[in-house]
C-alpha cells in the first residue's frame, strides 16, 4: 500500500491530462456509470477527457463478459491491484455498501480520486472514517465524491435554483417519497440489496437515502432529528437467480431463505431551519415503478416533482393572482434551465442515465478546477447519519406508540 499520497493538484499534473477510470463492479450501477464517463465528453466541454481503462469484478467470467459487452479493454478480479495501479487516476466504486469504505480508503491513500456510490458506506463509523480519509486526501489534490445522482436531475436543480432565489420564501414542509414496486411479489428472489450485511439497510438506505440527499439539499437544511418506523412484509424470499437482479419471480417451492432488512421506512423529521418533513421509502408501492418524488412548501411558494415525469416540475407561486393561482407545470427542457443547454434543443427531454452524465461532467469540472465536486464524503457523512437515527428511532418497533381500543 502507497505510503504517500501523490500530488494530484493541477500544478503537480501534466496539463491536459485524461483521466483514466477504473470501475469496480459491473452490474446495474457499473453499466450506468459506463454509460455516463463515455457519454459526457460528447455533450460537455473537458480538457481532461476520461476513458474507462478498466472494469473490475469477483468473476473473471462474468467480468470479462460484462467488458466485452460494455467495450471496456482491461480487466481486474482485485480491486486492490487496480487501486494499486500507477496508470489510474480515478476509482469509480460501484459495488455493494459493505465493500465502499475498504475500497475507498485504500484508493484514497493511493492518491486516487474516489467517486462512490450511495449510499457512502453501511454504517457511521465507516462512513466517518472515509470523510477523515478523504479530508487528508484532498490536502494533495485527491478528491471524493458521493453518487447521489438524483440531485443531477435538472428539475431538481431548478427546485433548487427557486428556493436559494426566495420564491418559495420561508420552507415549512418536506414531504418526501421514494416509492417502487419490484419486491412486491413476495416470490421476487433475495439479492445483495435484502441482506443487511451487504446492503446495511433495505429501502431506507437503497432508496430512502436519495431523499434524504435531495431535500437537505434542495432546501438547504439539515435534518436534526427524526420519529421512525420500519418493517418487513416478507421475511423469506426463494434463493434462486442472480444475486443482483431487480424484481422477476422464482418457481414456487425453490428454497428459500431470510429477508434480514426493512421493506418500507416512514419516517418524520426536523430541518436545522425550522421545517418538518414526511418520509416513505418502499419496495412495495405496486403500481409505482420509480416514484422518486419531493414536494416543498414555503410561506410563498411550492414545488412538487416526481422522477415519474423527470423532465417536468410542479410550482406554485402564492403571489400570483388569486383568480389565476394554481400548480404550472413547468417543462423544464430549455437551455436556461440546469444542465439542458448542453443537450438537445427544443423541449426533447432527458432520462435517467442522462444523471450520471451529468454527474461526471460535475466531477471532471472539479476536478479541472481543483474544487471540491458535491456532494462530497462529508455531505454523504450527513446522509449516513440520518439514516443511523432512523434505524435508532425505528428500533424493534416497540415504541411505536399503541392506539388503546379500550379507552
Ligand atoms: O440508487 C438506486 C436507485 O436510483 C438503487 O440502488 C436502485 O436503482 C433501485 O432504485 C434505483
Amino acid at each position: 500500500m502507497t505510503d504517500h499520497i501523490k500530488d494530484q493538484s493541477s500544478s503537480a499534473r501534466a496539463e491536459g491530462s485524461g483521466l483514466r477510470v477504473a470501475i469496480i463492479g459491473h452490474a446495474f450501477m457499473g453499466v450506468a456509470h459506463t454509460h455516463a464517463w463515455r457519454t459526457a465528453p460528447r455533450f460537455f466541454p473537458m480538457t481532461r477527457t476520461p476513458e474507462v481503462a478498466l472494469l473490475v469484478g469477483r468473476d473473471e467470467a462474468r467480468t470479462r463478459e460484462a467488458a466485452a459487452r460494455l467495450q471496456i479493454a482491461e480487466i481486474e478480479t482485485d480491486w486492490r491491484r487496480a487501486v494499486e495501479r500507477e496508470d489510474i487516476d480515478i476509482v469509480d466504486i460501484c459495488t455493494p455498501g459493505n465493500t465502499h469504505a475498504e475500497i475507498a480508503l485504500a484508493a484514497l491513500a493511493a492518491g486516487k480520486h474516489v467517486l462512490c456510490e450511495k449510499p457512502l458506506a453501511n454504517s457511521v463509523s465507516e462512513a466517518e472514517a472515509m470523510t477523515a480519509a478523504a479530508q487528508k486526501a484532498a490536502v494533495h489534490g485527491v478528491r471524493s465524491f458521493c453518487g447521489f445522482s438524483y440531485r443531477r436531475t435538472p428539475a431538481l436543480a431548478l427546485a433548487k435554483r427557486f428556493v436559494e432565489e426566495g420564491r418559495l420564501g420561508d420552507i415549512r414542509h418536506v414531504r418526501a417519497q421514494y416509492l417502487q414496486d419490484w419486491l412486491s411479489d413476495a416470490d421476487a428472489p433475495l439479492n445483495w440489496r435484502l441482506d443487511k450485511d451487504k446492503a446495511g439497510s433495505g429501502a431506507l438506505g437503497d432508496i430512502g437515502a436519495h431523499s434524504v440527499d435531495a431535500a437537505q439539499w434542495v432546501c438547504g437544511q439539515q435534518i436534526e432529528g427524526v420519529s421512525a418506523m420500519m418493517h418487513t412484509f416478507v421475511e423469506s424470499r426463494p434463493v434462486a437467480g442472480t444475486a443482483e437482479g431487480l424484481g422477476g419471480s422464482a418457481a414456487a417451492g425453490a428454497e428459500r431463505g431470510p429477508v434480514t432488512v426493512d421493506d418500507a421506512a416512514a419516517f418524520t423529521a426536523r430541518f436545522s431551519g425550522g421545517a418538518i418533513g414526511v418520509f416513505e421509502s418502499t419496495r412495495f408501492a405496486l403500481g409505482r415503478r420509480n416514484a422518486n418524488r419531493l414536494e416543498i412548501n414555503g410561506s410563498l411558494g411550492s414545488i412538487a416533482f416526481d422522477f415519474e415525469r423527470m423532465n417536468q416540475l410542479e410550482y406554485f407561486d402564492g403571489r400570483d393572482d388569486q383568480a389565476a393561482q394554481g400548480f404550472r407545470t413547468i417543462q423544464v427542457t430549455d437551455a436556461v434551465h440546469p444542465y439542458t443547454d448542453h443537450w438537445w434543443p427544443v423541449g426533447h427531454g432527458l432520462g435517467y442515465g442522462d444523471l450520471f452524465v451529468h454527474q461526471v461532467a460535475d466531477v471532471v469540472a472539479a476536478l479541472e478546477s481543483d474544487a471540491s465536486p458535491r456532494p462530497d464524503f462529508s455531505d454523504a457523512l450527513t446522509v449516513q447519519r440520518v439514516l443511523h437515527a432512523v434505524e435508532a428511532s425505528a428500533g424493534d418497533g416497540s415504541r411505536y406508540t399503541p392506539v388503546d381500543q379500550t379507552a
